[in-house]
């Protein structure tokens, strides 16, 4: 057996309650963003979990969520590594756009093709936009031509995925328990990968804010079992809250 896995969605944030599209832009938590974190800590303190290593986007709701949460298990020695891979989706053109108006002016069908299909990216964020990352000084070190405009949840995933051979996978492999506290989408792909979820079945999976999600892996990294921590109801709950997100009104 290898070591065990938990991803964290980060809790809620203020353009998750605004419900707008939020991809790269740096939104911080909300006080109940801020709360759901703590809620997280301690119910992997009350599975008994040590990390022995916690990976994050650049991004602060999950920079946050991961301080909070590591302060809340008492573990806040917990090394931890930063990287742009993680972060979320890019979300193009739709970033700071309200979702619910979003589908009343496009339709629910083609909001849902833009935030749940497989490789249909969003309309491209222009490169000149100031909200480009290129434009972003932390990005500043990165070659530009793998800085997104828009992303797909495939783009995501090919993004991603290096980042979790290169730096997450081994230390699974020396058997380490190791969170990765990321983003609704930056996670579904890592969910895809690690579930081997068929393209036209991940268009329904919706990872909710603040609930743990833990994997047991076998030396391999092939999964032995996952689930949601706590009340598995309330998950389900709060993934369909999720996708219920971007339906006109
Ligand atoms: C949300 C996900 O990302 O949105 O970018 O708006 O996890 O960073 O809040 P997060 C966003 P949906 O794909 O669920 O619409």
């Amino acid at each position: 057996m290898s070591g065990q896995l938990v991803l964290l969605r980060h809790g809620q944030s203020q353009w998750n309650l605004e419900n707008r599209f939020t991809g790269w832009v740096d939104v911080d938590l909300t006080d109940t963003g801020r709360a759901e974190a703590r809620a997280a800590g301690r119910m992997l303190a009350a599975e008994g979990l040590r990390f022995d290593i916690a990976f994050t986007s650049v991004l602060q709701r999950a920079i946050k969520t991961l301080w909070l949460a590591l302060e809340e298990m008492e573990q806040p020695w917990v090394d931890v590594v930063r990287h742009w891979r993680l972060n979320e989706r890019h979300y193009g053109g739709l970033q700071g756009l309200d979702k619910a108006e979003t589908a009343a002016r496009h339709g629910d069908e083609q909001v849902h093709v833009w935030r749940r299909s497989y490789d249909v990216p969003p309309p491209e964020m222009a490169a000149d936009d100031p909200g480009h990352p290129h434009f972003d000084p932390r990005y500043a070190h990165l070659d530009a031509r793998v800085l997104p405009g828009t992303e797909s949840l495939a783009l995501t995933l090919d993004r991603v995925l290096p980042y979790w051979h290169d730096a997450i996978a081994p230390r699974l492999k020396a058997g380490e328990t190791v969170l990765v506290t990321a983003h609704g989408n930056s996670l579904r792909a890592l969910v895809k990968y690690l579930d081997g979820v068929a393209d036209d079945v991940i268009t329904g999976v919706n990872i909710p804010t603040g609930i743990p999600l833990r994997y047991r892996l076998d030396g391999n990294l092939n999964v032995v079992e996952s689930g949601y921590l706590g009340d598995a109801a309330a998950a389900e709950q709060a993934a369909q809250a999720v996708a219920d997100q971007a339906r006109a009104k």
